[in-house]
């Protein structure tokens, strides 16, 4: 019988950890630093939603949950751009309503997961949190709520403890595991819009229909501006939930030159005007929310030999501008639920090929998320990238085997990160030699970009679901 696993974190990689590891008949016990959200009410109380995408649903449909997620969510079609000038327009993401992103509330979305992993037969200690390891003796050392501590016997840890796993901290305590931590220098702030027209939650639960939305619902909504930007994700109540993002330090703006809500109410009149006015509690909401910082992990080892595994951001934390943070941590779980089902009780071979199979994955998706920043605050509005996009989208029509958006690869398929980086990468340089600088996609003969193509790109694997 394979040995039981102990789970130190049970967020939200944690949570679905759990659950399809006990479906698979392993003895799982978790250990989370906070108190029970179903009892405790979710911490903070705020709405701060996600954006879910075919990976993470792929794991939740593994795990029989998909339906009861999406019940929830706000379809999201595309991206809604909102110019200076107050002008905005919908970019689909994909090719029709079966390529949306969905928002969802991280509150619900845990507390879903807690319940059906506990349900599979999960322990969960709550209130629990990770103070210490002797990978050697294999034992963990727990404190509670009050600093008392005790240990226990955990000859196999799986850390789903976060960018700031504790677990990440003792494995290093005892070989290092070749950390690197690139700070963006980026920053972020969270204020709220509630329901149109002010009504109460109750009240916006009767009236049905779109109209308690301020803006379009079906949107992820960008305000960019060059070095910065606002977004917004819809919530089911008819809210959303704003993010700002700044430089953190340095000239006007940043975080630094915005420390106030009386300054940043200011910025917003020159930079957001259309936006400001959607945001009633603007200065609680700033002065009240604290500011984020924004990093992205790397580790030369995710493991200890089959003693200790770091999984989702306790391994691979990354910035959030392709909203793959979580989707990525579930595409882990599935991984290694597979590979530990397979071999129960080879753990130190599992973890090894956990690494082996996640690792050049988890380092396509920090870069590619690196590169999404830039692509949403700045290059909305520039000639040539958009003629780019254009010239993308008509070969994708003519030759769907042969061309497929890097977005879409992320967002909508299971093809390795590291194959849609590549892919990416590869028909991108084809793009800037066909149009050659021009800012035109029109003037293409796509006959011969067609022809370009098929002999330049071997064809697409096979993106169907199944
Ligand atoms: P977490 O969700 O951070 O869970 C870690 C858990 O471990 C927590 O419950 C914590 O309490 C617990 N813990 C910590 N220390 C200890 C300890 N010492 N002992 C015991 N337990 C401990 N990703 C997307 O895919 N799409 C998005 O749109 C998106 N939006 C985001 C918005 C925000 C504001 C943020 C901050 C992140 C967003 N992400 C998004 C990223 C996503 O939240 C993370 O990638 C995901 O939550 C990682 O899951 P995790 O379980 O690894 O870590
Ligand atoms: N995470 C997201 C995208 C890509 C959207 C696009 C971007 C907020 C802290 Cl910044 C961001 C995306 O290219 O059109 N999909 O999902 C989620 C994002 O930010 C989340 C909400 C966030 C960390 C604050």
């Amino acid at each position: 019988m394979a040995h039981p696993i102990t789970l130190i974190g049970g967020g939200l990689v944690g949570a679905l950890l759990a659950q399809q590891l006990a479906g698979r008949g392993f003895q799982v016990d978790v250990f989370e630093k906070r108190p029970d959200p179903r009892v405790a009410g979710f911490a903070g109380g705020r709405s701060i939603n996600l954006a879910l995408a075919e990976r993470g649903l792929h794991a939740l449909r593994q795990a029989g949950l998909a339906e009861d997620v999406l019940q929830r969510a706000v379809m999201m079609r595309g991206r809604m751009v909102h110019a200076r000038d107050g002008r905005s327009g919908l970019l689909r993401y994909g090719v029709d309503d079966s390529e949306v992103i969905w928002s969802v509330s991280r509150g619900a979305l845990n507390m879903l997961l807690l319940d059906a992993a506990e349900a599979a037969g999960v322990r969960f200690h709550f209130g629990q949190s990770l103070a210490g390891a002797d990978f050697d003796a294999g034992r963990i050392r727990l404190a509670d709520e009050h600093g008392a501590t005790r240990e226990l016997y955990a000859p196999v840890v799986i850390g789903a403890d976060g960018a700031g796993s504790a677990l990440r901290a003792a494995m290093q305590a005892h070989a290092p595991l070749g950390e690197r931590v690139e700070a963006l220098g980026h920053a972020y702030k969270e204020l709220e819009i509630p329901p149109a027209g002010g009504l109460s939650a109750e009240l916006v639960g009767r009236s049905g229909g779109h109209d308690q939305f301020a803006l379009e619902p079906h949107a992820l909504h960008i305000w960019p501006r060059g070095g910065y930007m606002c977004i917004a994700l819809p919530n089911t109540e008819g809210s959303f939930t704003v993010t700002l993002f700044l430089p953190a330090q340095g000239a006007h703006p940043s975080f630094a030159t915005l420390p106030d809500a009386r300054a940043a109410h200011a910025f917003f009149e020159a930079d957001f005007p259309d936006l400001l006015p959607l945001i009633p509690d603007f200065a609680t909401d700033y002065d009240g929310h604290p500011v984020g910082t924004l990093s992205t992990l790397y580790l030369d080892r995710w493991h200890l030999g089959g003693r200790a595994l770091l999984v989702g951001d306790a391994a691979h934390a990354i910035v959030p501008f392709h909203g793959q943070g979580m989707n990525c941590g579930f595409e882990d779980t599935v991984v290694l639920a597979a590979l530990l089902a397979e071999a129960p009780d080879d753990a130190p071979e599992v973890f090894a090929e956990f690494q082996r199979i996640r690792q050049p994955n988890s380092n396509a998706i920090a870069a590619m998320a690196l590169e999404n920043y830039v692509e949403m605050r700045d290059s909305v509005a520039d000639p040539h990238f958009l003629a780019k996009r254009e010239l993308g989208v008509r070969l994708a029509e003519r030759a769907p085997q042969h061309f497929m958006a890097r977005y879409r690869m992320v967002t909508f398929t299971h093809l390795p990160y590291a194959y849609a980086y590549e892919r990416g990468r590869a028909q991108d340089q084809l793009l800037e030699q066909l149009l050659r600088g021009s800012t035109d996609a029109g003037t293409i003969d796509l006959d011969a970009a067609v022809a370009a193509l098929r002999a330049t790109l071997p064809p697409l694997p096979d993106t169907r679901h199944g």
